[in-house]
């Protein structure tokens, strides 16, 4: 299936043909059958979002040529999000290198999947498609305070690299563009990505009672795991987007150094200092686990 073979274009296996990994998205070459998954995609998550996703998530969306009919063309989105935010959205096979995918970002530019999961897949994801990156990603790119947040996520992701603390800069990205939740004045709202192109996870992390839902602390965050296989035991709440903003504006250096040594978090766990917003009963994953 594509995820495997998009799987292995991922690692040093396979050589991209352009040095960035950029393809042609090839809409045209789309089929009635990817076009139809798309549609099924977007009508069932359209549905659910509204009292669900934050107001920019709505208002980007609103102003985008994204509808049910047909999978997105990059070149029209990138025209209104150039407009307005100076970003653009360019085609990859799947994952990317890391500093491949922060190259980009620092530059404004949005590598996205252009392939589509299959029809028995809907829920199913092993990496970025089209329906999670533009669905998901690009509405928020419409928002200023996003829009320079993960270009400063692009920039701070290479010097992370050199400095040996991926893992910890990745824990914020995780928790803030793609998993996080935002607090607003009728409740707590989905912004990440990876939670509002996903049916499933857009009811979990809102309404189950099992995860815990804990206010955003920078330093909390980068210590803590996530789970790539399932959903997240916890979610982290900003109190609006402007908060990304002022993490973007800073210097993670001496955080990094602050925080080397001291131990990770586990996924699930709720710390003495949590602001707790909702504490979890951890059903769900101890039923997985059990
Ligand atoms: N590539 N296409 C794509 N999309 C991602 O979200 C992505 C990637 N490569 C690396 C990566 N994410 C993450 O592992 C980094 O954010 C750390
Ligand atoms: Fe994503």
């Amino acid at each position: 299936m594509d995820a495997v073979k998009h799987g292995l274009a991922a690692g040093a296996a396979s050589r991209p043909q352009r040095a960035d990994w950029t393809i042609d998205q090839g809409w045209s070459a789309y089929t009635p059958e990817e076009h139809a998954v798309w549609k099924t995609l977007f009508e069932r998550q359209s549905r659910l979002l509204p009292g669900r996703a934050c107001d920019e998530f709505v208002e980007g969306m609103k102003k985008l040529p994204i509808g049910p009919e047909q999978i997105p063309d990059f070149r029209e989105l990138s025209e209104v999000l150039m407009e307005r935010t100076g970003w653009q959205v360019v085609a990859v096979p799947g994952l990317v290198p890391d500093e491949v995918f922060f190259e980009h970002l620092a530059h404004r530019r949005f590598p996205a999947g252009h392939f589509i999961r299959k029809p028995h897949e809907l829920d199913y994801l092993e990496e970025p498609d089209v329906f999670h990156d533009v669905f998901g990603h690009v509405p928020m790119l419409m928002n200023p305070a996003i829009a320079d947040y993960i270009q400063a996520y692009g920039e701070g992701g290479l010097r992370a690299q050199k400095l040996g603390v991926l893992d910890k800069l990745a824990r914020v990205y995780w928790y803030t563009v793609e998993f996080g939740l935002v607090r607003q004045a009728e409740g707590l709202r989905v912004y990440g990505a990876g939670i509002a192109s996903s049916y499933t996870e857009t009811v979990f992390a809102l309404e189950d009672a099992s995860p815990n839902r804990i206010g955003f602390d920078l330093e909390r965050v980068m210590r803590t795991h996530y789970r790539i296989d399932d959903f997240q035991e916890s979610y982290f709440v900003i109190d609006n987007l402007d908060r990304l903003l002022e993490l973007a504006r800073i210097d993670f250096a001496p955080i990094y150094e602050r925080i080397a040594g001291q131990p990770d978090h586990q996924p699930g766990t709720v710390l003495p200092g949590d602001e707790v917003i909702t504490p979890g009963t951890g059903q769900y994953h101890r039923g997985r686990r059990g």
